[in-house]
């Protein structure tokens, strides 16, 4: 067992090292009386302690172990069947007045949420062990890094959390005696979704989350801090939290950033972890990864140019279509010390997914634990079946990744996945534009939320589910961004998932999309031709590198055709959110959409 402590033997001073923070010491005093757990463990982060973790979970059944040989450090966790993806219908921003919340959040006034949960939560720890996680985002010395602290009485979480983030005593030590931390508390409850909560109080710094152990619902330092309190944060204090990958090309002898926002399960992990295809690498290509989720922007002083980091320090990612092929960085950085979640099990002990090879497997157990064949008609991974590992285990790792200086951006694409209508690739004529284009994007549902997948729903920056408050005040201020900084990232929009009338990709994708991020990085150089479009500025087919693809003209002139009637249909589409935005719209919007009426 870890070193633990009970309420009732509890000392600070022993179990922090130290002087004890008295807000810290005060807020966990009053959760303990509220949740009554039995047993506290305060997590170090140390590795002994984390090997401790999941030998314990081992025992408890919340951990299985893969076989050792093959996948040293790597467990199979189970989650219960109702509760493997983010739950949006349970997602709450709280605040006394729903204005705060805007139109496309779910709302719940403060007082109502904390006299509800408070309900949930007494005594929902007891007979149970709680963890203390204090954690970072983002690295030790940058100005925007955060401390969390969060409570939990989930092995899993708790196991998780040392992965995704930087925890124990460097929280501590950058919190020191203040009082400015994000207080999250988190149990799991009996999982039963009609008690499930999610709640935010940005005017608070707290999280509040009930009756989930899934990732987006209970890692409170991804999703609910990183983007939904950071988020808010961030439109006081003048920079920006966004559901954004990060990603260093070199490329000419250079060494470019971008950033690139696409909604969940469309492709982050896989943008940010990209291979070049040889042509490529023999011309001293190489792409790394910063960030595969989550953006933290702010603009130097010095110079006038946007900067951003990762404020994680480990990936959740997802595993359906992930192989040697697709993202063989993804197969390296989950081949030790990972945790994989609702994946098939092989008889060897190693883990299988639909995608990880052609070929299934002809007998597994599938991720609710029953055997399973490939003719028995069901999946044998959950389609949002995800891997938990450590950034450092990315043999791509860009070499800035943990600076605290972050690295300087020079587009910014957005993207969507959308099986017709939208082209492969265009650029926005400028800031302005490019805010609209982000703010109109739309993406068919994919299976990180539970709902119907391949619905195609406006998902404003990617960033629909992760909004800590008003959608209005969260445009202007992108809008307003444009004025902090003396020369801004171009940019983009990209879709990889076009189909043909038989139901194919028209682009290939992974890999190959290098050749659409060369035109974009010579775009920001002011290298490369585009001719003017009614949607912005896009390649013609020579101006797209082929060589070395089977991908034949014709079929990247028909991922790249603009539709004017479809696009009328699309901008009836785009009116869903700006009817809810009524008279909060901004004006910019406004006319940017009387601009785009007029082209068409
Ligand atoms: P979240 O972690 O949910 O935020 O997702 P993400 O945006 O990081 O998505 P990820 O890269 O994990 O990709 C999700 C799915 O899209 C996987 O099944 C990938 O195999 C698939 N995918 C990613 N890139 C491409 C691409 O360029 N083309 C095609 N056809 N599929 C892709
Ligand atoms: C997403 O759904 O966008 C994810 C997974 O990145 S989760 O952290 O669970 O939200
Ligand atoms: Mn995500």
């Amino acid at each position: 067992m870890p070193e633990h402590f009970t309420p009732a033997n509890m000392s600070f001073e022993a179990a922090f090292r130290g002087e004890p923070n008295q807000h810290l010491q005060s807020w966990l005093a009053d959760v303990f009386s509220l949740c009554d757990p039995e047993r506290i463990i305060l997590c170090t982060g140390e590795p002994a302690q984390q090997q401790e973790l999941l030998d314990c979970g081992v025992l408890d059944g919340v951990f299985i172990p893969l076989n050792q040989q093959k996948l040293p450090g790597c467990y199979l966790h189970r989650s219960h069947p109702n509760d493997v993806a983010r739950t949006e219908q349970c997602t709450y921003i709280c605040a006394p007045h729903k204005d705060f919340a805007g139109p496309t959040n779910n709302w719940m006034a403060s007082r109502q949420a904390y006299g509800l949960l408070r309900g949930l939560f007494a005594h929902s720890m007891r007979g149970r062990t709680c963890y203390i996680i204090p954690f970072l985002l983002g690295p030790v010395g940058c100005p925007l890094t955060r401390v969390g602290i969060e409570v939990t009485d989930s092995l899993y979480v708790a196991a998780s959390m040392s992965i995704m983030t930087r925890v124990g005593l460097p929280a501590l030590e950058v919190l020191g005696d203040s009082d400015d931390f994000t207080r999250c508390l988190h149990s799991i409850g009996d999982c039963d979704p009609q008690r499930r909560y999610i709640c935010h109080f940005p005017l608070d710094n707290t999280i509040w989350s009930f009756g989930s152990g899934y990732g987006g619902n209970a890692l409170l330092g991804k999703k609910c801090m990183a983007l939904r309190m950071a988020g808010y944060m961030g439109l006081q204090q003048g920079w920006m939290a966004e559901h954004m990958l990060i990603t260093g090309v070199q490329h000419n002898e250079q060494k470019s950033y971008v950033a690139a926002a696409f909604p969940s399960a469309c492709g982050k992990t896989n943008f940010a972890m990209l291979i070049p295809p040889e042509s490529y690498k023999r011309r001293g290509w190489r792409v790394t990864t910063v960030g595969d989720d989550i953006a933290w922007l702010w603009v130097d002083h010095r110079d006038g140019r946007l900067r951003g980091i990762n404020p994680e320090a480990g990936y959740f990612g997802v595993l359906p279509g992930t192989n040697w092929q697709t993202n063989p960085n993804a197969m390296s950085t989950m081949a030790h010390d990972t945790i994989f979640t609702n994946t098939a099990l092989l008889p060897d002990g190693d883990v299988w997914w639909e995608g990880k090879t052609l070929e299934p497997p002809p007998h597994a157990i599938d991720w609710t634990g029953q055997p399973w064949t490939p003719d028995c008609g069901r999946k044998a991974a959950h389609p949002n079946s995800r891997f938990t590992a450590p950034m450092k285990n990315n043999p791509a790792l860009d070499e800035a990744a943990m600076d605290p200086a972050g690295v300087p951006i020079s587009a910014i694409i957005f993207g969507g996945r959308r099986s017709s209508t939208i082209p492969l690739v265009y650029q926005a004529f400028n800031w302005i534009h490019g805010v609209y284009v982000g703010a109109t994007l739309g993406s068919e549902t994919t299976a990180a939320s539970t709902g119907k997948t391949g619905v195609v729903r406006r998902d404003p920056m990617a960033m629909l589910p992760f909004m800590g408050y008003s959608i209005s005040d969260y445009l202007i201020h992108w809008f307003r961004m444009r004025r902090k900084m003396a020369d801004c990232p171009r940019i983009f929009h990209v879709n990889w998932f076009r189909k043909n009338n038989r139901g194919e990709y028209l682009w290939p994708g992974y890999g190959e999309n290098i050749r659409i991020l060369e035109w974009i990085l010579n775009r920001c150089q002011g290298k490369a031709s585009a001719v003017e479009s009614l949607l912005g500025w896009m390649p013609r087919i020579q101006d797209i590198n082929l060589s070395g693809i089977e991908v034949k003209p014709a079929d990247l002139a028909e991922a790249q055709r603009v539709d004017s009637e479809a696009f009328k249909a699309e901008l009836l589409a785009g009116e869903e959110l700006f009817l809810k935005m009524a008279g909060e719209l901004p004006k910019e919007m406004i006319f940017q959409r009387e601009l785009l009426i007029s082209r068409l």
